[in-house]
């Protein structure tokens, strides 16, 4: 059966406590200032865009470990969690534009909620699974993946400000693309719960189009279910995408990219997706930020349709001559 909605919901999330950097929390101004409504209202979308959610600043944060701003990190979480469940409840896809990827912790339980059969797909050059035990920047935004995972909740502490959330996703219904800078407490991680992952490596090797094959394979063969895609922008190569936090050189081509969110819109099964991590105060001219919130609006547009190949209507006709 179609998952996909006839309508898509927009939702802002401005929020940056999850990683060092100020200026994330302005990815979702700059990413519609982009023209993403404009584009999904060319699609066959009813648009509803939702504005940005207001996240409670918690004045006393203190570290807990090495873990930066727990509470902040936790309340808008539960704060997004709540407005995903909503807006999938309503019957749309949901699309969420960050800030960090620390709210991929909101966004993922939220959908969850509503679909606990969901599968995820997090395109990134980071794995964003280390545990509050082993991150070695004490960077929430590291840590998402782990918050999620059923198999690490032994390995988990309880940090304040996450006593509302509890494990939800099995590592088998996980899959990165993408990866080129992993730790290695993430790196065993990902060994010891068999997790599947496609390096830049194993796109060089393989080719993108057998990777898009081997995930939706590894995802969807046994039986279909709805699936988050959670898109870092630092997935992409520097070049193309400089206004981002963590760049990492040797990352996904426009091309790669772009075939990656067709393949997810083929599905027929994208119900719920992320793209975090837009940061319009490093780019090194406004040329720089307007590339990376305009390439954020195609990765978007293309996850819901937009295709390469062009599309009409069924009732069309070349016209006659006269
Ligand atoms: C490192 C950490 C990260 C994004 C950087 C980096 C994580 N593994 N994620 N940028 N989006 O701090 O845990
Ligand atoms: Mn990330
Ligand atoms: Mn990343």
């Amino acid at each position: 059966q179609q998952i996909r909605a006839q309508s898509v919901a927009v939702l802002g999330a401005p929020f940056s406590r999850g990683q060092k950097r100020r200026g994330v929390e302005h990815g979702p101004k700059v990413i519609r200032d982009a023209g993403l409504i404009e584009r999904l209202s060319g699609l066959d979308y009813s648009v509803h865009d939702f504005g940005d959610l207001n996240f409670p600043h918690i004045e006393k944060d203190e570290p807990y470990m090495e873990v930066k701003f727990p509470r902040n990190v936790g309340a808008a979480n539960k704060i997004l969690s709540g407005a995903v469940s909503r807006a999938i409840g309503a019957g749309h896809t949901f699309v969420m534009l960050g800030g960090d990827h620390s709210l991929a912790i909101g966004s993922v339980s939220g959908h969850a909620q509503q679909c606990p059969d969901l599968c995820l797909v997090w395109v990134d050059a980071h794995a964003d699974i280390n545990t509050p035990v082993i991150s070695p920047s004490g960077n929430l935004h590291g840590q998402p993946v782990a918050f999620m995972l059923k198999e690490l909740q032994s390995k988990m502490p309880s940090l304040p400000g996450f006593s509302w959330m509890k494990p939800f996703l099995s590592s088998r219904d996980l899959v990165y693309i993408g990866l080129r800078d992993v730790d290695p407490g993430e790196h065993h991680i990902l060994k010891d719960l068999g997790i599947q992952y496609f390096t830049m490596r194993d796109i060089d090797r393989l080719g993108i189009q057998r990777v898009m094959e081997a995930t939706l394979d590894h995802l969807l063969a046994r039986k279909q279910r709805p699936i988050h895609l959670s898109f870092d922008i630092d997935a992409f190569d520097p070049s193309l995408a400089p206004a981002t936090g963590t760049p990492v050189n040797g990352g996904l081509t426009y091309r790669e990219g772009i075939y990656i969110t067709e393949e997810i819109h083929n599905t027929g099964l994208l119900s719920a997706m992320d793209l975090v991590e837009v940061n319009p105060m490093l780019g090194a001219n406004p040329e720089a930020v307007e590339a990376t919130a305009s390439l954020a609006v195609d990765v978007i547009a293309s996850s819901l349709g937009q295709t390469r190949e062009g599309a009409h209507g069924s009732n069309m006709e070349i016209p006659s001559a006269k």
